[in-house]
């Protein structure tokens, strides 16, 4: 403990106040809170090299989290669950149209923490530069669950997040995606390791987003889906849609796999750019398990097997090597086809579950499913 803080807490505790912050006062470097209210005013009141450590527990906020405080590449800003504890924060009892948590900040680290229930999307991260994200939940919101959105969106890390059961009611579920990065521009950001699914529009959509995002190790899977009993249901279900609104950006997918979804397992969504995609797999999806008819993706090593569609819909530009469409390259049978192990608690390390669906074995072609 840093003498400035030992002297603080000092203060906290003849003040009768506990570790709750003091209103006025510098925060201490590590908050811990235990109830709504200060997690609020933590939030509220953070600044560079702020250590924010959350109880066990499902705190109810009554107004969105926000901060626009930055932290520092050496001092960034915690924000996490007290040691492994269970902390869920829950949107139920925030005025209809809120977000959970917003942010439009660099430099903070957001771990271990469940964004459940939220009236419109859980987290939105604007224009954020720096920021780690790491084995968080964005579940059963009424928007997309996690988003990164602003020019001036650069090196974001988003590592180990689940975000499914997203559907945007009003919308009739056409706008929900499990992560949203949209209408903005910034390089280095990063998606890995993430399950995305049966949220009611896509798994994960780059739609207008003007720079180059990498994603790997992710899953996608079962987005579009109407499971909310909407007769009017508008739901894409693309597992990753990798452009639109005219941008032309080569976004990376490297090994990861989409299956189950009421589209197509990855698409360019008009994006005419030189989008990579490698040792990727798509499985049962309802449309094309590739669609990119009209760019000039690079196609590098996937596998595509029982897509409604078929396997791949490609145009003239695009380059193809190595997948199995690709005359002289065989397909490898699949392990096992039973996706249940996939919802599987994460390992201790946060990441994806051991599973041996649609794995083969195979060290030249499809995703390793790790
Ligand atoms: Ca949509
Ligand atoms: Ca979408």
């Amino acid at each position: 403990m840093s003498r400035r803080t030992a002297l603080t807490l000092t203060v906290a505790l003849a003040l009768g106040t506990g570790l709750a912050v003091l209103p006025g006062q510098a925060q201490a470097a590590t908050v811990v809170v235990s109830n709504s209210t200060d997690l609020t005013n933590a939030i509220k009141n953070a600044t560079a090299g702020t250590v924010i450590q959350v109880r066990g527990g499902t705190y109810y906020p009554t107004a969105t989290l926000q901060s626009t405080a930055n932290g520092t590449s050496s001092a960034p800003i915690t924000l996490t669950a007290y040691g492994s504890e269970t902390v869920k924060i829950d949107g139920s009892s925030l005025p209809s149209g809120s977000w959970i948590f917003k942010l439009t900040a660099d430099y903070w680290n957001v771990s271990g923490i469940t964004f459940q229930n939220s009236p419109d999307s859980a987290v939105v991260c604007q224009s954020c530069t720096g920021t780690n994200w790491n084995n968080v939940r964005t579940i059963n919101g009424g928007d997309s669950g996690f988003t990164l959105t602003g020019d001036g969106t650069v090196n974001n890390i988003v590592k180990n997040l689940d975000s499914y059961g997203n559907y945007d009611a009003a919308g009739h579920g056409q706008n929900a995606d499990g992560v949203a990065i949209k209408f903005g521009s910034g390089s280095g950001n990063l998606v890995t390791g993430a399950r995305l699914y049966n949220n009611s529009d896509d798994g994960i959509d780059l739609w207008s987003f003007s720079s180059p995002v990498t994603i790997e190790h992710t899953w996608s899977f079962g987005n579009g889906v109407n499971r909310w009993g909407d007769s009017a249901f508008e739901g894409n279900g693309n597992g990753f849609k990798l452009g639109g609104n005219g941008v032309t950006v080569a976004h990376v997918v490297n090994n990861s796999a989409a299956w189950g979804n009421a589209g197509n397992g990855f698409t360019e969504n008009s994006n005419t750019g030189a989008i990579v995609i490698n040792r990727t797999t798509a499985y049962a999806n309802s449309k094309w398990g590739y669609y990119f008819a009209t760019g000039a993706a690079k196609l590098g090593k996937n596998l595509a097997v029982s897509n409604g569609g078929g396997s791949v819909s490609k145009g003239s530009s695009v380059t193809s090597a190595g997948n199995n469409w690709d005359s002289g390259i065989s397909t490898p049978a699949f392990k096992s086809t039973d996706a249940s192990s996939c919802y599987n608690a994460r390992a201790s390390d946060g990441s994806l579950p051991a599973t041996t669906f649609l794995t083969t074995g195979s060290t030249t072609i499809g995703a390793t499913m790790n």
